[in-house]
């Protein structure tokens, strides 16, 4: 049985679709953030102590978009993970690492500050800059999505997992309204799944 250390809203979520789209049996275990460099179990899974790790067996893991490519190698084939020769592969590749490496990633800086930094930090130089980048970057997901219903192609991917969850931090962190519209219609198409909506209920258990 796979175990997922963390749960909704963190990057666990990406974790938890994706297992709830392939329907593999897991349990989720939730991580104290304020705590979790003390949990022993959590840090053998995840040792920088970022949310979300995996357990399965004798496999350890932690970044979220290397256990979604774990979970689709290892447990897969499945249709949201195209194959190698596929057409739509080097589409669904890129927009599944830009979901996290160009989109989420710059966004930690601004969700520190916003939760993390003094009242007058809040809105600093380095959080203000990583929303803007953010903002221009997610131009090149809108004019994908002009060209296809999903960000590699027709049908739905893993890498809309990784791409939705980071639209939903911006949704978060309140700068969602100055993106393309074409991302809030495509986050909400996204919300619509029901793996989406399993994962994302707050004290799930399967
Ligand atoms: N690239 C990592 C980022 C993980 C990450 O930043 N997780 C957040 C929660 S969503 C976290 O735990 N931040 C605190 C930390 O990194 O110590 C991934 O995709 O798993």
């Amino acid at each position: 049985m796979i175990t997922v250390y963390g749960a909704p809203p963190t990057r666990a979520l990406r974790v938890l679709w994706m297992l709830e789209e392939m329907g593999l049996p897991y349990q989720a275990r939730p991580v104290d953030f304020a705590n979790r460099h003390q949990d022993a179990e959590f840090m053998a899974a995840s040792p920088t102590g970022a949310i979300p790790g995996i357990k399965d067996g004798d496999v350890a893991m932690m970044e979220s978009v290397a256990i979604m490519e774990y979970l689709g190698a290892r447990y897969g084939p499945t249709p949201i993970v195209p194959e190698p020769r596929d057409a739509d592969f080097p589409l669904y590749q890129q927009f599944l690492h830009f979901g996290e490496a160009g989109l989420a990633a710059p966004l930690n800086v601004a969700l520190g500050s916003r939760f993390f930094a003094p009242e007058a930090e809040k809105s600093n130089w380095g959080a203000t800059f990583a929303v803007q980048m953010v903002t221009r970057r997610s131009k090149a997901l809108a004019d994908q999505l002009d060209r296809s219903a999903y960000a590699a192609g027709e049908r739905f991917t893993a890498a809309d997992i990784s791409c939705g969850y980071a639209l939903g931090l911006a949704e978060a962190l309140g700068f969602a309204d100055d993106l393309d519209p074409a991302l809030g219609d495509y986050l909400a198409r996204l919300r619509e799944r029901p793996a989406f909506q399993k994962a994302s209920q707050p004290n799930i258990a399967a």
